[in-house]
């Protein structure tokens, strides 16, 4: 499972052998703000992707007392939301927890409310636990339940809070603020009013375009992006039970399906997408890779993943990574039940800009060795 290292000292890579006057040459060009192409050719062009991130593992058991501090420390008032977020020890810089993808917690009490805003970065969310938790996405109130997806795409205002009969909720956020700054994209605006009123009826997005491949004759969305913005767990396990019955499934990734767009079969947002899988009783999948950074939660079972050699045990609520161009398989640890996880990804954006790549693992019957350490 290791790549062999390709040298770079053939024809076609620089190879050039620092000397003095060479020396003397690039503090010259540096005072022009220029550069030596030969000295950095070989690092910014490299064979293959250099994923920047760790492949991390975030437990429920250690986070959520920690994520339920925060209800007594701040209001959502002051902190706008309140979330601890994923911190991808190789990407402090960037607040990521994975390549370009931001996560946290969120977490509110009944009868919380955090106001409305927006920005140019998309968002998304998969409840883990509570109810009573609702999301309003430009005038679309949607009602959260546990292990529903639910999106916020970029530019629309929203806001979330708790029924005050609900109970504390938590949930996993997904962003792309990482890639929106790298771009340099990012905008941000409070809602004028604080909150948004709506005459919209509650449910209305899942209630008109949640049907079984059924849309409205009337219809008449014209965003780039799902007018379906809550895809709830029920239906979603169903599929994959059904789908089960009749597929062998992927080798590298069991029964999975990704989130659609009704309207249009791609992707429910531009730039992020998100999918459910299944593994089998005591399916362990080979190991693949691809460009696209992925950040899974369990959203059922137990079991565990190997990513670039390294074992990361799982169960439900459990929060992993995985870098771009990592070799990953899983493995669901239970032969009576069934794993489910869930990820999100920007494997949209990887495919729109012509960059996604993807690699089968060959040796070692498809499966990684794993480094003991
Ligand atoms: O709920 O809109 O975790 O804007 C981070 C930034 C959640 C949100 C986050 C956000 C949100």
């Amino acid at each position: 499972m290791t790549d062999a290292v390709q040298s770079d000292d053939i024809l076609g890579r620089a190879r050039v052998k620092d000397n003095a006057e060479l020396e003397a040459y690039y503090n010259d060009l540096a005072k022009l703000d220029t550069g030596a192409l030969w000295t950095v050719a070989n690092s910014i062009e490299p064979w293959q992707p250099t994923p920047a991130s760790a492949p991390v593992l975030w437990k429920n058991s250690e986070l959520r007392d920690q994520v339920l501090r925060a209800l007594d420390l701040v209001r959502p008032e002051d902190a706008g939301r309140r979330v601890v977020y994923l911190l991808n020890p190789k990407r402090t810089e960037v607040s990521a927890a994975c390549g370009w993808l931001f996560s946290g917690i969120q977490v509110m009490r009944p009868g919380e409310r955090a106001g409305a805003h927006k920005h140019a970065a998309s968002a998304l969310r998969f409840i883990m636990e509570g109810a009573g938790a609702y999301t309003i996405v430009d005038g679309h109130k949607i009602n959260l339940g546990a292990r529903d997806f639910v999106i916020t795409p970029n530019g629309t205002w929203h806001e979330h809070g708790i029924a005050e009969d609900g109970e504390t909720s938590m949930w996993q956020d997904g962003l792309d603020i990482p890639l929106t700054n790298a771009l340099e994209a990012n905008f941000y605006a409070v809602h004028p009013d604080d909150y948004q009123t709506t005459d919209l009826p509650v449910n209305d997005s899942p209630l008109t375009y949640g049907g079984p491949g059924l849309l409205p004759l009337m219809d008449k969305w014209d965003k780039p992006y799902s007018p379906l913005m809550q895809y709830r767990w029920e239906p979603t396990y169903e599929a994959l039970l059904n789908y089960a019955k009749v597929t062998d499934g992927s080798p590298y990734d069991g029964v999975i399906m990704r989130y659609t767009n009704p309207t249009t079969g791609g992707d429910p947002m531009l730039t992020m997408g998100a999918a459910m899988q299944l593994l089998r009783p005591s399916e362990h999948t080979k190991a693949h890779r691809h460009t696209g950074n992925a950040i899974y939660q369990v959203a059922k079972g137990e079991g565990y993943s190997v990513i670039n050699g390294q074992r990361f045990d799982w169960k439900e609520k459990d929060i992993f990574c995985v870098p771009a161009w990592m070799w990953h398989e899983h493995c669901n640890t239970s032969s009576g039940d069934d794993a489910c996880l869930f990820q999100f990804n920007d494997l949209p954006t990887m495919t729109k800009l012509g960059f996604y790549a993807e690699q089968g693992l060959n040796e070692n019957d498809g499966h990684q060795v794993v480094k003991t350490n």
